[in-house]
């Protein structure tokens, strides 16, 4: 199986973009899916895991790669009740396994997943794209969230890991995690991850863990998946092939020593999962996204590139985070997710891997 072109999509009714748009873009095999109304705990059930994976089907797709399953915050924070919400994640894994799930996409960040202080800024091109003002993202986590809810409530669309419904407990949830020491939360992770190891062996499903992104400590609650040496202990940790990567290349490049190439020529063959996404520094810390292209960003697009080709790397990648463009404006489009920009993306990803083949023959 040659590396295959994933795109993610947030099902119907859920995404004004449709399958039959995404099937005109050259090249991609794997859509990447989710049941986004499933709240982080609960049982995917066998009935609705079909329904989708069927659309997905039809359409001339395969439904390999899911982003994301969530796991639950009593998880990360260890208390008690994580044997039962394990339970249900491993059900979970057991009703997807049929329907030819290979790969889990997820993340074990307390409380947020991804963050950024804007979610339309304007850039010199007239596009917007998601942003990050380092001041922004100090020490109320409370206006960030409301900033993020605010988009919810206007537009109807609500983010993977910003469930209003969590959101509304996030006193409750900060004290939670009050405990939760950077060590603590690595303990937890790897007891979750060595619960899952033998359903993976069974079912022959990938876990791989994303990025923390930004890639290092917010709001006063540790992220663990940071920079190189933190992958490697994640790896040895759990050392089980099944055990893998969602290596996000614009989470990591958040911060610019982080380099990621470097990192797929270390462990692509722990790397289930792609995210490929270009990131653009300002000299205070703040980042913006940029396009796909090496050279609007500084995340090395194309040296991620060649490392995985060199490599002979056979995974699932897909274009992450592009900039919203032409028609694409707030309520019209996800953040990060429009259709145009991605679709760009994927063209210049496999310009350079075509090119690449073609150069090894
Ligand atoms: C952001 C995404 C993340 C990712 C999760 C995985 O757009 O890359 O939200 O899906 O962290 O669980």
């Amino acid at each position: 199986m040659p590396m295959q072109m994933g795109f993610r999509w947030y099902g119907e009714g859920n995404d004004r973009i449709r399958l039959s748009d995404i099937r005109q873009i050259p090249g991609v095999q794997t859509i990447v899916w989710a049941l986004h109304d499933k709240l982080p705990g609960e049982v995917w059930q066998s009935a609705e895991i079909e329904k989708v994976v069927s659309q997905i089907k039809a359409a001339g797709f395969n439904a390999d790669v899911v982003e994301s399953v969530n796991v639950h915050d009593d998880i990360k924070i260890g208390l008690p009740t994580r044997d039962q919400y394990i339970a249900n994640y491993i059900q979970t894994l057991r009703n997807l396994a049929p329907f030819g799930v290979k790969v889990i996409c997820y993340n074990f960040m307390p409380v947020f997943d991804w963050t950024r202080s804007e979610l339309f800024h304007p850039l010199e091109d007239g596009s917007t794209a998601l942003f990050y003002q380092k001041d922004m993202i100090q020490d109320d986590p409370k206006k960030m969230a409301d900033y993020v809810m605010s988009f919810t409530e206007k537009y109807h669309m609500s983010f993977p890991g910003w469930e209003p419904e969590r959101m509304a407990k996030l006193d409750e949830l900060f004290e939670k995690y009050k405990p939760v020491t950077k060590e603590r939360l690595w303990a937890n992770f790897q007891y979750f991850l060595e619960k899952l190891m033998p359903v993976c062996h069974e079912t022959g499903i990938r876990m791989a863990v994303h990025m923390d992104d930004p890639p290092w400590d917010i709001f006063g609650l540790p992220r663990l998946l940071v920079d190189s040496e933190s992958i490697d202990r994640f790896l040895k940790m759990v050392d089980d092939p099944h055990n893998c990567l969602t290596l996000c290349s614009g989470s990591l490049n958040a911060n610019p020593e982080n380099n990621v190439a470097e990192i797929v020529r270390r462990h692509w063959d722990r790397i289930a999962f792609a995210h490929i996404r270009n990131v653009r520094h300002y000299p205070n810390g703040d980042f913006s996204e940029a396009s796909h292209r090496d050279c609007d960003g500084d995340t090395g697009i194309l040296d991620i590139l060649r490392a995985y080709h060199d490599c002979g790397w056979k995974g699932y990648i897909r274009p992450d985070h592009g900039r919203h463009l032409w028609d694409e404006k707030p309520g019209s489009v996800r953040p990060g997710y429009g259709l145009y920009d991605r679709a760009l993306g994927i063209m210049y990803m496999l310009g350079a891997w075509d090119l690449m083949e073609k150069e090894n023959k």
